[in-house]
This record gives structure tokens, C-alpha cells and sequence, in this order.
């Protein structure tokens, strides 16, 4: 018998469809959330928390309360309505029990309010209750509350009063089923982010976060809280977004309105960085593959601040063209629409395809910039001038770049004298290993598999991308090198950052630096490289991070290795059994270049034994915001982050 026919018991013939359905969720988990990783176990958090911004949306609700529970239970309230739990006729039972059990019956009452939220996939409540081992639904409404409670989708008793209330609003608490996922361990860090966001997309509302698990507390045996409200919306968020860099202008351009029925908010700053930054989100959902409103947004962006460069006068002496590209260096936006009906498309289904929300977006952008230009000519000025530098600047890239294709072309293989490359020509088998160091570089060429991993030795810091203009990154060395040993091509004009990954040599990217202070900053340099100007291979997940140990610990003939403190000091503990180890018998590795080849293959690159973790973007906003504060001029915040998260302050202060 399943476990859903035992939960079933004698549940009457008309429930058999509404189960089938939960079950079929239960068969197929990633159709419906995307995957059983940590990905889709948080995304049944947003897929709870959407109902009340919903309600929220609608002007019902103000105050959404999130609690991960010990046991990685996950609680969240609302002060909405409340989920209707009178008799729905159709289904001849309590509406609350419908909403839970039902695929897709969330909004089903409601045609006339304006549901644009839900999750990614937007499958509806009902999807976390059959991906949960337990779930109650509290509802206040009406002077009474109401509950349910249900395991695996299938409810455990009809909805029942249990009480009196003066208050409405909904609260589910629910458990992950430790079956389907592969870890049920909620991340804070990853909620307060997705929160944080939430807020500033939805204004007005407040949301708390708390992480009331026993391991969680700080000293003073406080749990972690944290509550987020915006007044301003994408306004804070922009400057919330852009608080590493330097302001070249100090408001923020915004409008939020409505055009041709679509909501549209757009704010967006110029500051003294190279980099561009827009995040767009369609129903509160970040759309990194970007879409119609995106365009709509470069559109109107470039059409009404080249419109006003021209008029001005100020590009009468250039001669150089001026595209796309450098009306956005130095921009940060936000861009966030409501669709109806939104249609995703692209690799990751984060692609907006809906080609009547182009010309509305298109159209706010153009009116919200006329209005700042015409009221703020001196900051009109500074953008127009940093657009002509922006401009000058790219033509000097373009050579740099047509320097680094013609180089390929010319020199045989065109690959790079540094690269040990393998002898598998497959992609899907290769591994290119960046390796921190000539002489590491040297050790891993003796070490490595050559037929399947090729080595590529990084000097020392590679160039902070964050703070070079873009002709000096394509200038550099290093930067040059790892472009052509991965075989990808310098996007096009004006859309620098497009690659051809299909031409990418290996399918493995490998980041191996030693494991203390010093790696770790060579590690985020690379990364910042690749966040900037190679995106899609961290999306398309071919970038990985080797894990090298820190100690060697020897017993007599033995040894054994401890990748952290806590491994260390159980085999200690376990050795003194017999006779104690001497602290000689601890090596700490300071750096790849301590082991020798045998070593390094053993821990590190042997498939077999090694570990990897794979790089991937969980927030894409808040990703933009941590490397421009580790990459910028501001100290304090880059110690903090540091403190915070430091993995070696123990080891080597
Ligand atoms: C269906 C209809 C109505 C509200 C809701 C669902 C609702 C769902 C959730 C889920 C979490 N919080 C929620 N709050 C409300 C409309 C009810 C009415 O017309 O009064």
C-alpha cells in the first residue's frame, strides 16, 4: 500500500480525482517545483508566501510573518482575509479543504481580483500541502477560527472551528516531506534575502523573518529576526541595490503607474562604475533571461536619452557612434511588471515572452526620463557626458577584443601557452581546472587525469573587474587567456555579454585556490569576472569550485584528511584512544602547493573522492549587490560580510 493509500483510509469516491492529482505532484516533484534541492525546497516557502502578497496585493492584507520552526517547519501568517472555508458547491466541501487539496483551485473563487503574484511555476498551495509530511491551515474569519490539518496533501479530519477570534488572516504551518526532498534544512540567509526583495517589490507591506531553530541563537539566546517594510518601493530598491557604488547623479529616477492596463514600476540610477545592472522582474519574480519588458526598458532608455544627447548639443563634437551599451555603464534598475498572463520561455523559464507589455514599458521609461531631464539639467549633463566617455571607451574595448579574436585565428591552436589542455576533445567530459599559482599549477599538471582535465595556472590576483573599464579587462592577460582556453568568443557590440557557450571547450570549470584568506579573494575575483562577463556559464552550471583539505593528519603509517576544525578533532579524539597524536602529526595546509601531486589528486581532482560545489545565483539582485560591496572602495560592510562569513578567521588569524 502507498503512502498515500494509507493516509486515504476510507475517503469517500469523489476525493479519489483530487488525490491522483496530489499524487501525481508526489510522482513528478520537479515538474511542479522545479527540482527536490534546496532550489525547490525553498521555493515552497514563495509558493505560501505568494497567496498573501496576493491578498496583500489586493489591498487586504498588510503584515506577512515567516518563521523557520525547529524541526525546519516553516510557519507563515498573514492578516489577509483569510482562506474562505464556507461550503463550495461544486466540490460539495468546505472551501479551505478545496484551496489545499485541489491543483490550481487557489484563485477559483476570486475571478475578479487582480492575481498576478505566484511563484515561478505558479502551481498553487495545494503543491506544497502533497510535498508535505505535515501541514495545518489556520484560517481567523468570521469571529472563529477554522483548521485543517493534512500529511502528504490528504486531510486528516474535515475543517472544524476551534475557536473565536476578533482578527482574520490565514496561517499554514507546514513540514517538507523528508522523502521527496534531499536536504528538508531551511537556509535563513537565503529567506532573508527572497523577503528582503519582497518588500521592496511589494510597497507598503511588512514582512518579518524570524529563524527560531534551537542552533540558531546568538549569544544573548536571541533567535534571528529581521523585519523589512518599503515606503518607496524600487526607489529604495535601486538605492538599496547601489549603495557600494558612488552616485553620479543623487536621486533616483522612478515612476510607478499603469500603462495600457499593466502595472508598471521602474527606478533606475547612474553611478561612477563600468558595470551595468538592471534586474527586471515580471509577477515578482526575477526574469534574468530578461524578456519583452527588458527590452521595453533598453528601448525607451536609449531612444529618449539619445533623443536628448542629440538635442543637446553636447555630442556635436563626437564623431563616435553611440549604441545601446553606453547609455547602460553605470546604470542600476529595477524594472518590475504584472502580467496577467505571463508566458516564461528560455533555458530557465525566467524569459517574459508576452509581446504586449514591449511598448507600455517602452513607453513609461521614455515619459518617467523626459520629466527627470527636462527638471535636472545639470544631472542630464553628467549623464550625457559620462555616455560620451562610455562611448569613447567602448570603441577602445572593441579593438582590445578584435586583438584578442585575431590572436586565435593566427596562432595555430590559439590556445594560451599556460593551458595543459587534455586530450578528450568531448565537452561534456572535459574539466579546465583555474588554478591559483604557477607552482600549484605545476603540481596539478602532475597530478591530473590528462586525458579528461585540463590545468590553467592563474597569476596571483587576477584584475578586479568591478573596478576596470571594460577595454583594460580585455587587455588583461589573464582575462584573455581564460577566454580563449574556454573557446568562447567577446559577445558582439551591443550585447557585450552575450557568449557562445556552445563553443565552450569544457563543461567543468574548475576554480582551485588555496584554502585560506588569500584564496579566498583570488576565488571572489574569478567569480566577479564571471558574475560579469560570463553569466550564463554560472546559470548554465559549468562553474565549480574545488575543495582542497586543510590538515593532513598523521598517525604512524596512517594518515587521513579533515576539510574542517570538527573533522580534525574527531579523528583526534578517536586516535587518543591508544596513544596521543602529537600536534607535528597536524600538518595545516597553507596552500595547493603544500601537497604533492599524488596528494592533490587523491583530495581534490580524483572524481571519485573529490568534492566540487557547483557556483549557482539564488538571488540575482542581492548576488549584484554582495560583489559590488567585496569589489568597491567601502570598508566597514566588506569587514562585516567578511566577519560574518568567514570560513578561515580561526585558522590563520
Ligand atoms: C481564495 C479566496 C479568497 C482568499 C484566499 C483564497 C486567500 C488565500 C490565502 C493563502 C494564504 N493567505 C491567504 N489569504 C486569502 C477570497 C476570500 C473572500 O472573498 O473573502
Amino acid at each position: 500500500m502507498s503512502e498515500a493509500e494509507k493516509n486515504r483510509g476510507d475517503y469517500s469516491a469523489d476525493n479519489i480525482q483530487i488525490l491522483e492529482g496530489l499524487e501525481a505532484v508526489r510522482k513528478r516533484p520537479a515538474m511542479y517545483i522545479g527540482d527536490v534541492g534546496v532550489k525547490g525546497l525553498h521555493h515552497l516557502v514563495y509558493e505560501v508566501i505568494d497567496n498573501s502578497i496576493d491578498e496583500a496585493m489586493g489591498g487586504y492584507c498588510d503584515t506577512i510573518r515567516v518563521v523557520i520552526n525547529e524541526g525546519n517547519s516553516i510557519t507563515v501568517e498573514d492578516n489577509g482575509r483569510g482562506i474562505p472555508t464556507s461550503l463550495h458547491k461544486k466540490e460539495n466541501k468546505s472551501a479551505l479543504e478545496v484551496v489545499m487539496t485541489v491543483l490550481h483551485a487557489g484563485g477559483k473563487f476570486d475571478k475578479d481580483t487582480y492575481k498576478v503574484s505566484g511563484g515561478l511555476h505558479g502551481v498553487g498551495v495545494s503543491c506544497v500541502n502533497a510535498l508535505s509530511c505535515d501541514l495545518s491551515a489556520i484560517v481567523h474569519r468570521e469571529g472563529k477560527v477554522f483548521q485543517q490539518e493534512y500529511k502528504i496533501g490528504v486531510p486528516q479530519y474535515d475543517v472544524k472551528e476551534i475557536g473565536t477570534s476578533d482578527k482574520n488572516g490565514t496561517i499554514i504551518t507546514f513540514t517538507p516531506d523528508n522523502t521527496i526532498f534531499e536536504s528538508i534544512e531551511y537556509n535563513y540567509e537565503t529567506l532573508k534575502n527572497r523577503m528582503r526583495e519582497l518588500a521592496f517589490l511589494n510597497k507598503g507591506i511588512t514582512i518579518t523573518i524570524s529563524d527560531e531553530r534551537e542552533e540558531s541563537k546568538d549569544e544573548e539566546g536571541n533567535f534571528p529576526k529581521e523585519v523589512f517594510h518599503s515606503e518607496g518601493g524600487l526607489r529604495e530598491f535601486a538605492k538599496y541595490l547601489d549603495k557600494s557604488r558612488e552616485p553620479l547623479i543623487e536621486e533616483v529616477i522612478y515612476m510607478d503607474g499603469e500603462k495600457d492596463g499593466i502595472p508598471v514600476e521602474v527606478a533606475m540610477v547612474y553611478n561612477t562604475s563600468y558595470t551595468e545592472n538592471i534586474q527586471a522582474y515580471v509577477n515578482n519574480i526575477n526574469t534574468h533571461e530578461g524578456g519583452t519588458h527588458l527590452t521595453g526598458f533598453r528601448r525607451g532608455l536609449t531612444h529618449t536619452l539619445k533623443k536628448y544627447a542629440e538635442d543637446s548639443g553636447l555630442l556635436a563634437k563626437e564623431k563616435i557612434e553611440i549604441t545601446g551599451d553606453d547609455f547602460r555603464e553605470g546604470l542600476t534598475a529595477v524594472v518590475s511588471v504584472k502580467v496577467a498572463e505571463p508566458q516564461f520561455e528560455g533555458q530557465t523559464k525566467t524569459k517574459l515572452g508576452n509581446r504586449e507589455v514591449q511598448a507600455p514599458v517602452s513607453q513609461a521609461v521614455s515619459e518617467m526620463l523626459n520629466i527627470y531631464l527636462e527638471e535636472h539639467p545639470n544631472d542630464a549633463k553628467k549623464i550625457v557626458e559620462k555616455i560620451i566617455i562610455a562611448a569613447r571607451a567602448r570603441n577602445a574595448a572593441r579593438k582590445a577584443r578584435e586583438m584578442v579574436q585575431r590572436k586565435n585565428v593566427m596562432s595555430g591552436s590559439g590556445l594560451p601557452g599556460k593551458l595543459a589542455d587534455c586530450s578528450e576533445k568531448d565537452p561534456e567530459l572535459c574539466e579546465v581546472f583555474l588554478v591559483e599559482g604557477d607552482s600549484a599549477g605545476g603540481t596539478a599538471k602532475q597530478g591530473r587525469d590528462r586525458n579528461f582535465q585540463a590545468i590553467m595556472p592563474l597569476r596571483g590576483k587576477i584584475l578586479n573587474v568591478e573596478k576596470a573599464m571594460q577595454h583594460k579587462i580585455f587587455e588583461n592577460e589573464e582575462i584573455k587567456n581564460i577566454y580563449t582556453a574556454l573557446g568562447v568568443r567577446v559577445g558582439t557590440e551591443e550585447d557585450a555579454k552575450a557568449l557562445n557557450t556552445e563553443k565552450l571547450r569544457y563543461h567543468k570549470i574548475v576554480i582551485m585556490c588555496d584554502a585560506d584568506v588569500d584564496g579566498s579573494h583570488i576565488e571572489t575575483l574569478i567569480l566577479t569576472f564571471f558574475f560579469r562577463y560570463m553569466k550564463e556559464l554560472i546559470e548554465q552550471g559549468y562553474i565549480y569550485i574545488a575543495t582542497p583539505p586543510l590538515y593532513l593528519l598523521k598517525k604512524g603509517a596512517k594518515s587521513e584528511y579533515a576539510w574542517d576544525n570538527e573533522q580534525r578533532d574527531r579523528y583526534v579524539e578517536r586516535m587518543r584512544g591508544n596513544s596521543p597524536v602529537s600536534s607535528v602529526g597536524i600538518q595545516r595546509y597553507k596552500g595547493l602547493g603544500e601537497m604533492n601531486a599524488e596528494q592533490l589528486w587523491d583530495t581534490t581532482m580524483n572524481p571519485e573522492n573529490r568534492t566540487l560545489r557547483q557556483v549557482t545565483i539564488e538571488n540575482a539582485a542581492e548576488c549584484d549587490q554582495i560583489f559590488s560591496m567585496l569589489m568597491g572602495d567601502d570598508v566597514p560592510p566588506r569587514r562585516e560580510f567578511i566577519e560574518k562569513h568567514a570560513k578561515y578567521a580561526n585558522i590563520d588569524a
